[in-house]
């Protein structure tokens, strides 16, 4: 099948290939989402919140009909699908790329109809549709690192002999079987939050040049996350967007190239200012 006029899938590439620090905002469409649960389930809000995003600097708008906060509960692709697609339909017209945040191929399927040009997926290609479907629309993937694919569970396999360790190699397996199935571009996330301790976090903050060397372009999305509540003392989620753009800075240091965020503004700021004052990236 043909990819649908107006989706020019190229576009992530050639923003990899011009933009430093490419900013994906953040379209949760759901009722229980951990920091905005409810605040975007009406179309109407999620998509001035989308053009307020874009407005600030989103390259790239991800949307999401699925919490997987740990100790969500999935959502029958019905219902998924009635959150985004009438979202994405809308942003048709926005410069940013879309992309859908989706563990669903047929999900996917849908919103690539509709308008997305990119997915986002937090399990990992583990929907033995989606590689297949990737490759065929030509679509890339982001490949997120989780132990198993329940956010209901997750935190009960935050156990790893070497956690960095571990996701190279998951990171390292499934970014080739996209590859080598066709899937055009295929980008990596440690995944902050999904089956991780506080310090399994912060030792892929410490140590994310050892996925960077894996060699596709790196996504963090640490945004608001628990991890980040628990060292300040557990502030409320919506405060956490000052904890969330160090821990951004700190990756974008080490050789992150995609950042998956709330705070879009406060993001910009930060990336203008540090590139500012100096190189954003350790010479490596
Ligand atoms: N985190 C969440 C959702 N999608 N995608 C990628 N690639 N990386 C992430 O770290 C990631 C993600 C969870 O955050 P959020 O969307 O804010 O919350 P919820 O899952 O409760 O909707």
């Amino acid at each position: 099948m043909s990819t649908p006029p107006g989706h020019d899938t190229a576009l992530v590439a050639k923003l990899l290939d011009t933009t430093p620090v490419v900013l994906m905002g953040i379209i949760n469409v759901t009722p229980d989402s951990f920091s905005d649960g409810n605040q975007f389930l009406d179309t109407d809000r999620a998509v001035n919140h989308a053009g307020r995003l874009a407005a600030q600097g989103a390259h790239v708008l991800d949307v999401g009909g699925e919490s997987t906060r740990p100790g969500a509960d999935p959502v029958p692709h019905d219902v998924e699908l009635s959150r985004v697609l009438p979202v994405i339909e809308q942003l048709a017209g926005f410069a940013s790329v879309v992309c859908i945040d989706t563990r669903h191929a047929a999900v996917a399927d849908r919103a690539i109809a509709a308008g997305a040009a990119m997915i986002n997926d937090v399990s990992g290609l583990r929907d033995p549709d989606m590689v297949g479907l990737a490759a065929e629309r030509h679509v890339p993937v982001v490949i997120m690192h989780t132990p198993v694919n329940d956010p209901a569970t997750m935190q009960l396999h935050a156990s790893y002999d070497d956690v960095v360790g571990a996701i190279v190699a998951d990171l390292t397996d499934r970014a080739q079987r996209g590859l080598e199935a066709g899937v055009p571009e295929v980008i990596v996330d440690p995944g902050f939050g999904f089956g991780k301790s506080i310090e399994h976090n912060l030792q892929i903050i410490r140590r994310l040049g050892e996925i960077v060397a894996i060699g596709h372009p790196v996504l963090v999305g640490a945004s608001r996350k628990s991890f980040i509540g628990a060292v300040v003392g557990n502030a409320e989620p919506t405060t956490r967007d000052s904890g969330s753009i160090v821990v951004h800075l700190a990756c974008v240091h080490t050789g992150a190239r995609l950042l998956r965020v709330h705070d879009v503004a406060g993001h910009r700021q930060a990336i203008a200012m540090a590139a500012a004052i100096g190189p954003l990236r350790d010479a490596n």
